[in-house]
């Protein structure tokens, strides 16, 4: 494990590039040794901050959960990150391009909890402490050059998250194939990727799944009320200024905003 030292002088440099839509170089390059547990240490140092600066954590995030991602990214396993009450913006709205660097949008259903899960979970316990899901759009933003990054730099960078977007119609998921979700993602009206749930680990309640999981390895749970963003379904498509997105999910309605 890197010393704390080291933990928070990598936290200063992430909050940094996230702060001022900056690059940086991969930590890895500067620090080979560098493990996914100091990743995720950096995360939990970010937090730390974030809410030190009055924010609050809603919940966590899947990334690289589908085969359209991993290929997209060169990454073969799943990664989770914070997701903190800023980073959301309202659907129609206008998101401002010059606070990052060079955004992509995804669209992912997300979950919304209503009890504690921890441990080892079935799909069918996550879907039991399921309150609703709900469309949503993730702004991803990586601060590596070129979007460019191995899974332990790309954690430390709280899975380039920047804004999300939730909307359309929450839905009981008790009342849906979870798997067979139609989604289209447009960017100014043109179809630019489309694919099915199924895509997010044949189950995106599989990706709660995992992040369950993963917490538990950390000696953490998943509180009751999280947000939960189960990863991208199709690859990431990049946007500039005035663009203006909408995902369409299958009985889901659809989530809309722009960038200027
Ligand atoms: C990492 C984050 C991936 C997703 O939904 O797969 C992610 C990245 O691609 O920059 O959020
Ligand atoms: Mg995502």
């Amino acid at each position: 494990m890197l010393d704390t030292t080291i933990i928070n002088k990598l936290t200063d440099r992430v909050l940094n590039a996230q702060d001022h839509a900056t690059t940086m170089t991969k930590l890895t390059d500067e620090y080979p040794s560098m493990s996914i547990e100091d990743s995720y240490a950096v995360q939990d140092e970010l937090r730390r901050r974030w809410i030190a600066r009055g924010d609050r954590c809603v919940g966590l995030k899947a990334g690289l959960t589908s085969k359209a991602k991993m290929l997209q990214m060169g990454v073969d396993e799943p990664s989770f990150g914070i997701l903190m009450a800023s980073f959301s913006r309202p659907e129609n709205s206008a998101i401002d391009i010059k606070e990052l660097v060079h955004p992509r949008v995804e669209a992912e259903i997300a979950f919304v909890t209503k009890a504690e899960l921890k441990g080892d979970l079935t799909i069918e316990q996550v879907l039991v402490a399921t309150d609703y899901i709900i469309p949503a759009v993730e702004v991803i933003d990586s601060r590596y050059e070129k979007f460019k990054f191995d899974l332990v730099s790309v954690i430390a960078d709280n899975g380039s998250s920047s804004r999300y977007v939730t909307g359309g119609r929450p839905r009981d998921p008790r009342e849906l194939d979870l798997r067979t979700i139609g989604v289209v993602i447009e960017k100014n009206g043109e179809i630019m990727a489309l694919g099915a749930s199924a895509a997010v680990l044949n189950h995106p309640a599989n990706a709660v799944v995992m992040l369950v999981k993963h917490l538990a390895s950390r000696g953490e749970v998943l509180p009751a009320g999280s947000y939960v963003m189960t990863g991208g379904i199709t690859e990431a498509i990049p946007v500039s200024a005035g663009d203006c997105i909408t995902a369409r999910f299958q009985d889901m309605g659809s989530v809309s905003f722009r960038f200027v």
